[in-house]
């Protein structure tokens, strides 16, 4: 553990410093003159509020608050008292700002090095950091921990997979941080390169969906790669709590990934309700950060589909669970009138052995009924004839969708080297949107 008094501190203890720090925060927000929070907070009263018992009588934060705000309209300080800004780009018009002091970046790199340490990273380890370098909190975020942790940092960033397999290998890279779909893409290149002396020994892995099935079929590859077992675990995050390292997925239990809830505080709510669900029930994830000075957020909708659970771990840490990420609230697909989410569909397939992981979907609008077409590819370079009927079935079977499946060989499908990798994709045009024939 990086900072074991925090992260297995008794759970009483933590409440207490929960409690206190949530009551400086809005001692912060009241006292900042900032429009944005005095308006938000016009109803609350710091006697409302004692401790985190009572956090359901504060009111919501989303992203459409820091769209109104931009780009500075949400700051609990002067804005020279920062000094650094990230930014996300939305789906639509102007990136999202989101700012830092000083103790913020340290706690940005605390966190992140407790997930390094989570995934089995050590101080004597080269870290290979592949997330993209800029506005994206990825790169800096895995860049600034890792150095915390006493790591020697390989600021890769994405893109150039020659180069960066090359260097993964000369410089004897321990650990690998990238998207999971980028690991993958590095896998097969060294594969294909039969590249020798690799020593990774664990991929931390984030910022995009990706199921328990890709986790097996990514692990096997990289063990392939370097004769030795190696452990893929989840880190997750968003810009506008911190960026990575807000949860993170231990060596010991995998499936769920501990939450640092002395600095980011969680519940789960009904997404259409907005009310509290109780532990262990499924819903959108909302975050409260406890020690952020620059931009704090209060009880903010994330969009994430999770469930928490409290109780021990295997590896000591108390810090409470969130369930590896189902989606989110928004990219739920209806088809025909079904509801499912693309990281369900990834889910079912790859239960198939015969699948390599790479798989993407499209959804067709150019007639009245939607069609969904789901593609996917397998190991090597035959497909059975008969898998796409069983695929197929397995979709309707399992999540009552109806679809079309393709099987391809191997390459067959477009590849991520920079960014988040896109699952799904939408076809109005005959062109196909893969670049596939019809
Ligand atoms: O993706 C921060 C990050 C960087 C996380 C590197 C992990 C590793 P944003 O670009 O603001 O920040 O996107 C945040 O990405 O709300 C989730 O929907 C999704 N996401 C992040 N991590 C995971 C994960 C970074 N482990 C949004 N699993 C979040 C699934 C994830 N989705």
């Amino acid at each position: 553990m990086f900072q074991p008094d925090a992260e297995s501190a008794p759970v009483d203890a933590r409440r207490t410093q929960q409690d206190e720090r949530l009551r400086d925060l809005l001692r912060r927000l009241a006292g900042c003159d900032q429009p944005f929070w005095t308006e938000r907070l016009a109803e609350v009263t710091p006697d409302d509020v004692d401790g985190v018992d009572d956090l359901a009588a504060l009111p919501f934060t989303a992203k459409p608050d820091l769209r109104a705000t931009y780009p500075f309209g949400m700051l609990a300080v002067p804005r020279d008292a920062t000094v650094r800004a990230h930014a996300s780009s939305g789906t639509s018009g102007k990136p999202t700002v989101v700012a830092y002091t000083a103790r913020d970046v340290e706690i940005f790199a605390e966190v992140v090095a407790r997930s390094i340490a989570c995934a089995g990273g050590r101080r004597s380890d080269v870290l290979h950091v592949a997330y993209g370098y800029g506005l994206f909190t990825g790169g800096l975020g895995l860049h600034y921990g890792g150095e915390r942790l006493g790591a020697t940092v390989i600021p890769a960033s994405g893109g150039n997979t020659d180069l960066q397999l090359t260097l993964l290998a000369d410089l004897g890279a321990d650990g690998l941080a990238c998207t999971p779909s980028f690991a993958m893409l590095l896998a097969e290149r060294a594969e294909a390169d039969d590249l020798q002396d690799l020593r990774v020994r664990y991929l931390i892995c984030g910022a995009e969906p990706w199921s328990g099935g890709f986790r097996d079929r990514l692990e096997d590859a990289w063990s392939a790669l370097t004769d030795r077992r190696v452990v893929a675990r989840d880190i997750y995050g968003l810009s506008e709590v911190i960026g990575p390292g807000v949860a993170m997925e231990c060596v010991e239990a995998p499936g769920a990934l501990h939450v640092f809830d002395d600095h980011f505080l969680p519940e789960i709510i009904d997404p259409h309700r907005g009310t509290v669900l109780p532990d262990g029930e499924r819903g959108e994830l909302v975050l409260t950060t406890l020690t952020k000075q620059a931009q704090p957020v209060v009880r903010y909708r994330t969009g994430d589909v999770t469930r928490l659970t409290h109780g021990a771990c295997a590896c000591g840490r108390t810090h409470p669970r969130i369930d590896r990420l189902s989606g989110r609230t928004d990219d739920m697909l209806v088809v025909r009138g079904v509801n499912v989410f693309p990281r369900e569909i990834e889910a079912a397939l790859l239960e198939h052995q015969q699948l390599n992981g790479n798989w993407a979907l499209v959804l067709d609008h150019r007639s009245t009924l939607l069609r969904l077409e789901v593609h996917a590819e397998v190991h090597g370079s035959h497909v059975d004839p008969q898998l796409a009927a069983v695929l197929a079935q397995r979709l309707t079977s399992r999540l009552r969708v109806s679809s079309v499946v393709v099987v391809h060989p191997a390459g067959t499908l477009p590849r991520t080297a920079v960014g988040k990798v896109q699952r799904v994709h939408h076809r109005y045009e005959d062109a196909h949107p893969l670049g596939l024939p019809d």
